[in-house]
């Protein structure tokens, strides 16, 4: 094979100097994923380690990148979205070698699957040793890869396609399906083989990888970065709070202010969205299915109705449920003129765009890059943005670095403790763990200094009252936060 294959794929190599200049800036907000560098740096800990990563190639993921790269492992990555990427960042990292990069922004789905192909295809070696999954979209193709080798094994049946109605779907299978006629008919169950584990960083990847611990189909040993408390309660909910407002803004300029803005689901997330939203002076309405999140969005002074009740007199609405099929066209049909329609959730199957653009008599208008307008037969249009994909990504940057960091120490810490563990007994393969509550503590105290916040210590009285030792950790384990 030419080496050529595995080289970098990126669209404005050009723009490297602003992306280091941007990543100059992202390290000094960053103080989680510089005290990891400071720590494990001089130990070289992930030296040897093979590490592929699946996540939006941001400025921010950039700095996961070098501080995994500055504890000696070797890196190709991908992003998880078709529209996710930062042509600069993703310059920069290219330009610096720290990562091999397959991304840019505006992927078609054909290059967001090859690219995520290339990302886990590694030159003279089955395959990543570690992976970093946001969403699951590599640990999917790699078990999809398995099963289809096994079929073809066992029946010398190819896969196909076109039997499949979802077109992310079919992509996967096109890959395999490739692989397979150009006689690779191992890759994917030696690159399984190898692989030590996988750290998820997001609620719906968990989910997935749950699904199939579940069903006994899941093939390595994982870590759930999504549950430690200094992820999904600052991420989800902060960086949302953050970024949500930015996509919309950057997108379309609206006023938000005395809108009646709408806010699918009310977990993490959808807390974080519609506390921006009533920051901004918007009425906000929460829609849910759990009553227990739908008391709490009462108890925030939120209204708690069906999408049905509002469809007709809202102005924006956001899906953040995680859930599909939560915005369907005939909702689209029955709302005001050039409403706003965004999804923040990690998958773009909470906003029916299929039905949407199969709707009798149905056009579309490019606003811009991200943004379109959507005008049905009566007139009446809808302002979709980033064609249902994430908007805070799509239409902005994504969260800032100083919440990214909190995540992405804890991504650090789950691959060197995979890295560290992989000839131990200590994880088991199908197994989906979380990482100990001294380190989750140990990410927060790593970002206390910045904001210049005085943890109050206790004495070993008050300690011994409480039960915890002085050190920490603070809390028991179902303790909620
Ligand atoms: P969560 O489970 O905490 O919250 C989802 C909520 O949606 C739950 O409370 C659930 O009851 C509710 N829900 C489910 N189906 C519903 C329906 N049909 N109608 C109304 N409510 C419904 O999950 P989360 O951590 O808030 O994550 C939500 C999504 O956002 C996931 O896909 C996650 O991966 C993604 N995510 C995105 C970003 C981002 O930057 N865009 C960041 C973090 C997480
Ligand atoms: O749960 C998730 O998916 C988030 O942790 C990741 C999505 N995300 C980002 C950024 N903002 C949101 N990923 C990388 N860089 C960002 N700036």
């Amino acid at each position: 094979m030419e080496e050529s294959k595995f080289e970098s794929e990126i669209k404005f190599p050009e723009q490297h100097e602003f992306g280091r200049k941007e990543l100059d800036i992202a390290e000094i907000e960053m103080p989680g994923l510089m005290g990891i560098r400071e720590e494990f740096g001089p130990k070289q800990v992930l030296k040897g380690a093979k590490i592929s990563g699946s996540l939006h190639m941001t400025i921010q993921t950039g700095a996961l990148i070098e501080t995994l790269h500055a504890l000696g492992a070797e890196l190709r990555w991908a992003s998880c979205n078709i529209y996710s990427t930062q042509d600069h960042a993703a310059a920069a990292i290219v330009k610096k070698q720290t990562s091999k990069v397959f991304a840019w922004k505006g992927e078609t789905l054909e290059e967001y699957w090859n690219c995520t192909n290339k990302m886990l295809t590694w030159p003279d070696y089955p395959g990543p040793d570690i992976l970093v999954d946001d969403g699951g979209d590599a640990t999917l193709l790699i078990h999809e890869g398995v099963k289809a080798e096994h079929h073809f094994a066992k029946t010398g049946e190819l896969p196909d396609p076109s039997k499949f109605d979802n077109l992310e779907f079919q992509q996967v299978m096109r890959i395999i399906k490739e692989g397979l006629q150009g006689g690779l008919t191992q890759k994917w169950t030696k690159m399984a083989a190898n692989l030590k584990g996988v750290s998820e960083e997001t609620t719906t990847g968990v989910h997935r990888l749950n699904q199939m611990s579940a069903k006994g189909e899941l093939l390595v040993k994982c870590i759930n970065v999504n549950d430690c408390v200094t992820k999904s309660k600052f991420d989800n909910v902060y960086g949302c709070r953050h970024s949500l407002p930015d996509g919309i803004m950057r997108a379309t300029d609206v006023m938000i202010a005395g809108k009646q803005v709408v806010i699918l689901g009310y977990g993490d997330v959808g807390k974080g969205c519609a506390a921006a939203m009533k920051a901004c002076g918007a009425r906000v309405v929460v829609t849910e299915c759990d009553p227990i999140c739908a008391l709490q969005a009462c108890m925030e002074g939120f209204d708690v109705k069906r999408l049905e009740s509002v469809v007709s007199t809202a102005d924006i609405f956001v899906t953040s449920t995680g859930n599909k099929g939560i915005i369907m066209a005939h909702h689209m049909a029955q709302m005001k003129n050039n409403a706003i329609v965004g999804n923040i959730g990690h998958f773009d199957n909470e906003i029916d765009m299929a039905g949407l653009e199969a709707y009798p008599g149905i056009s579309r208008t490019e606003i811009k890059a991200q943004v379109d307008r959507y005008v049905f037969p009566d007139g009446h249009g809808v302002i979709i943005l980033a064609q249902g994909r994430l908007l805070n990504l799509g239409c902005a940057t994504g969260h800032p670095s100083f919440v990214m960091s909190c995540s992405f120490a804890n991504q650090a810490l789950a691959q060197i403790d995979l890295w560290e563990n992989r000839d131990t007994n200590k994880y088991e393969n199908g197994k989906v763990y979380k990482l100990p509550k001294e380190l989750d503590e140990k990410v927060a105290r790593l970002h206390l200094p910045a904001l210049n916040a005085e943890l109050t210590e206790l004495s070993q009285e008050q300690a011994d009252y409480i039960d915890v030792k002085v050190e920490g950790p603070f809390k028991h384990e179902e303790y909620r936060y």
